[in-house]
C-alpha cells in the first residue's frame, strides 16, 4: 500500500505549546484549542488579549507566527488551524481525528476546506461572541446565503455518515472542531435553521468541553472593543449555569483545590455551601458555568 506522508519522527509523550487569543472572541483559538482537547492531545496552552502588547510578546516566541492559533512543537512553529490539524493527525494517527472511511474523510476534508476559505458574510456579520445572544438579529440575504450552505453541507454530512452519532460524521471528528464557532454563531445570531441542523448545535452548545472553554473565556473577563452589537440580549442559548457566586471568604468544603490539590484560596458558594479553589481564574470559570467541570461536581456532589 502507497503511504503519501512518511510516518512522523517521534509522537512519544511530548508536550505542544499552543498559543491563542481571548476565548470569548477568537474562533479560530477556539478550533485550536478543540484540536488538542477534543483528542486528549498534551498541551501547554499560553494566553493573551488580542491587540495588546501582551500578545504581540507572546507571538514572539512563536515566530514567525502573526495572528492565532499558533502551535510549536520540536522548535517547529505551525501558525494555521488547517495546517495544525493536518500536523497532528498525522502526528498521532490513532486519534481518530478524521473519519476512518476514506470518502467520509474525503467529505470531511471538503467541509473543513470550504469553511477555511468561505462563508465570510457569516463571519463578518455575526462575529463570535460567547458573551451574547441577540433574538433580534436580522440577518442580510447574503448571510442567509451562506447559513443555506452550510446547513445542505451539515445535512449531507450527518444524513450519509452521522448515523451512530451526534457529529457531522458520527463520532468527533476535525471536521466539527471547524463548525464549532459557526454552531455558535447560528445560536448567539437566532439564525434560521432546519431541526437537523439545530440539533447539531445544540450538540454542540452541550459540549462539555466547549462549555469548559465558554466558561476560561467568561472568567477572562474582558470585553473586547468592537465585537458588541447595539441590539437587545437575550439569555445564553445553551445550558444554563448553576446559580455560583464568587464570595471573599471561607471557610471552604473543601481544603485543597479541585483541580491542582493546593490549598485553596479563592471561594465561591452554591447552593448555601462554600468552596474553595487555589487561584481566582479556577475560582472563576467554575462561577460561569460549575456543571462544566467534573472535578468541581465531584466535591459538590459529595
Ligand atoms: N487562517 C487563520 C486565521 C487566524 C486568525 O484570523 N486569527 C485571529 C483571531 S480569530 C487573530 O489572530 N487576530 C489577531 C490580529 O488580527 O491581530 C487560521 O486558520 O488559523
Amino acid at each position: 500500500m502507497f503511504c503519501i506522508f512518511p510516518k512522523a519522527p517521534h509522537t512519544g509523550a511530548m508536550t505542544y505549546e499552543l498559543a491563542i487569543g481571548d476565548r470569548t472572541y477568537s474562533s479560530w483559538s477556539l478550533r485550536g484549542w478543540l484540536l488538542f482537547e477534543k483528542f486528549n492531545l498534551p498541551v501547554k496552552v499560553h494566553s493573551a488579549r488580542m491587540f495588546s502588547d501582551d500578545f504581540t510578546n507572546m507571538l514572539k516566541n512563536f515566530a514567525p507566527a502573526r495572528l492565532v492559533p499558533t502551535m510549536k512543537f520540536d522548535g517547529i512553529v505551525v501558525q494555521d488551524t488547517i495546517a495544525m490539524a493536518e500536523t497532528l493527525s498525522e502526528r498521532h494517527p490513532d486519534a481518530g481525528m478524521w473519519p476512518n472511511d476514506h470518502a467520509a474523510r474525503a467529505m470531511a476534508r471538503n467541509l473543513v476546506a470550504e469553511m477555511h476559505s468561505s462563508f465570510t458574510n457569516l463571519r463578518n456579520d455575526c462575529t463570535m461572541n460567547l458573551r451574547r445572544n441577540y433574538p433580534d438579529f436580522k440577518p442580510s440575504d447574503a448571510v442567509l446565503k451562506d447559513t443555506s450552505r452550510i446547513e445542505h453541507l451539515w445535512a449531507l454530512a450527518r444524513e450519509k455518515y452521522g448515523t451512530n452519532g451526534p457529529w457531522l460524521f458520527g463520532a468527533y471528528t476535525i471536521a466539527d472542531v471547524f463548525y464549532a464557532p459557526v454552531a455558535t454563531r447560528f445560536a448567539t445570531f437566532n439564525l434560521p435553521r432546519n431541526a437537523v441542523s439545530d440539533a447539531y448545535i445544540q450538540t454542540h452548545l452541550n459540549d462539555p468541553s466547549f462549555r469548559r472553554w465558554r466558561a476560561m473565556g467568561l472568567a477572562e473577563n474582558y470585553i473586547q472593543p468592537g465585537y458588541d452589537n447595539d441590539l437587545p440580549e437575550g439569555a445564553w442559548p445553551g445550558p444554563a449555569r448553576l446559580s455560583a457566586v464568587a464570595v471573599d471568604t471561607g471557610p471552604s468544603e473543601n481544603a485543597n483545590c479541585p483541580y491542582s490539590g493546593d490549598p485553596v484560596t479563592d471561594y465561591l458558594e452554591l447552593d448555601g455551601h462554600i468552596f474553595g479553589f487555589c487561584n481566582p481564574f479556577c475560582r472563576d470559570k467554575t462561577v460561569a458555568d460549575a456543571a462544566a467541570w467534573d472535578g468541581f461536581m465531584e466535591i459538590y456532589q459529595k
